[in-house]
């Protein structure tokens, strides 16, 4: 009898499990469900890990740059597997959600090796803020140099959460837009004044655009949109729409189409409701508000977002990529003109700090971890 022992102790197991989780059923499993990669329909390549990466942005000559979350931005050979911790970082914050956050590439990198980052700002107080920064990429001298920092959310706030500080460029590249979190305030979402809770427009040199919406109303004078939580995502799509991702309360994460002068409803409607449980009324047709055109409830605790349009994934063309962090998943929400459908959730057995699209059309993830694994994905066989 070399194997009816076993297969009648996987009978008891599997019994044993499915009472266990009718049992558990509405309640979150202890122990996540082990995730095989392998099974999943796109090929998943380990590419190395780093210490809680938070973003990445890719070189013209196949090298990344990979931001920390403690503050270290490591220029990184994916060939050689290289990694360089760049010199001349400022101090970051990094506790709580406070970190060295997003990192992209200025429209003219190629020829004047500029890049703009985000992060959380110390103060000589408490308090601390989200920062816009560029510097200059000295490779020579594995340093980043003229390092400015060309915006600054206000108010600063002594808080640990919702920094938000996602960077996208205008498709024509003369603006960029910054996102300032609500730090977990509330109220300042709704605040003319504060930067918090918003989508920012800037000129290139971090100043307020001319034009923007809501300036001539006495708002201040960056602010694009409002009423949002911690926009942890925004991408241009190929039309030229922009799409915001947000943190939201218990069961409110959302997706907006992003409206100049719109007002998203935070923290006055929200299809979640507050994580005490306590009720947050739902949008309805009349509140004035702009709804989110997908939201999430069970929460996916979205922290990234990119824009899919490439070749290597066909299928996939058109389509927004959200990454969670609790709900551990990757979500593609498939577009048309301004609809925005949920179209596959893949769990992946860890959480999941940043989606990015590389130049060949793969999709690019960093998992949030002390060993945060760099994954490649792309299409099977
Ligand atoms: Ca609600």
């Amino acid at each position: 009898m070399p194997f009816r022992p076993q297969r009648l102790a996987l009978a008891a197991l599997l019994a044993l499990g499915a009472a266990s989780s009718a049992f558990a059923q509405g309640a979150p499993a202890t122990t996540p469900p082990k995730v095989d990669l392998a099974a999943l329909p796109f090929a998943v390549t380990e590419v190395a890990t780093f210490a809680y990466p938070w973003s990445m942005a890719f070189l013209p000559d196949g090298k990344q740059l990979v931001t920390q979350k403690r503050g270290e931005m490591i220029l990184f050979n994916p060939q050689t597997g290289e990694k360089t911790v760049l010199q001349g970082t400022p101090p970051v914050a990094s506790a709580g959600q406070a970190a060295l956050m997003d990192v992209v590439l200025a429209p003219d990198f190629a020829s004047s090796r500029k890049i703009y980052f985000s992060y959380s700002e110390p103060s000589e107080g408490k308090e601390t803020g989200t920062a816009l920064a560029t510097a200059t990429l000295n490779e020579a001298a594995g340093a980043l140099t003229d390092v400015q920092v060309i915006f600054r959310a206000e108010p600063l706030i002594t808080s640990g959460a919702h920094y938000s500080g996602r960077i996208a460029f205008s498709p024509d590249k003369t603006h960029l837009f910054f996102t300032n979190g609500e730090r977990a305030q509330f109220d300042p979402s709704q605040d003319p004044k504060s930067t918090l809770g918003k989508v920012l427009r800037l000129n290139l040199d971090g100043t307020p655009a001319a034009g923007n919406p809501l300036a001539e109303k006495g708002f201040h004078p960056a602010i694009w949109s409002y009423g949002q939580r911690n926009l942890t995502g925004i991408a241009f799509d190929a039309d030229g729409r922009l799409w915001e991702v947000e943190m939201g309360p218990l069961g409110g994460d959302e997706i907006n189409l992003v409206k100049p002068g719109a007002n998203y409803g935070w923290p006055v409607r929200s299809y979640g409701d507050h994580y005490d449980k306590r009720p947050i009324p739902d949008h309805t047709e009349d509140d004035g508000f702009e709804k989110p055109k997908v939201y999430w409830n069970p929460s996916l605790a979205p922290s990234s977002m990119a824009y899919y349009n490439a070749d290597l994934f066909p299928g996939w063309r058109n389509s927004l990529f959200v990454t969670g962090l609790s709900g551990q998943a990757l979500a593609r929400v498939a577009l048309d003109g301004e609809t925005a459908t949920k179209a596959d959730h893949w769990r992946m057995g860890m959480r999941l700090r940043n989606v990015r699209v590389g130049p060949d059309g793969a999709l690019w993830l960093l998992e949030d971890s002390p060993k945060g694994r760099m994954l490649k994905l792309t299409p099977k066989g």
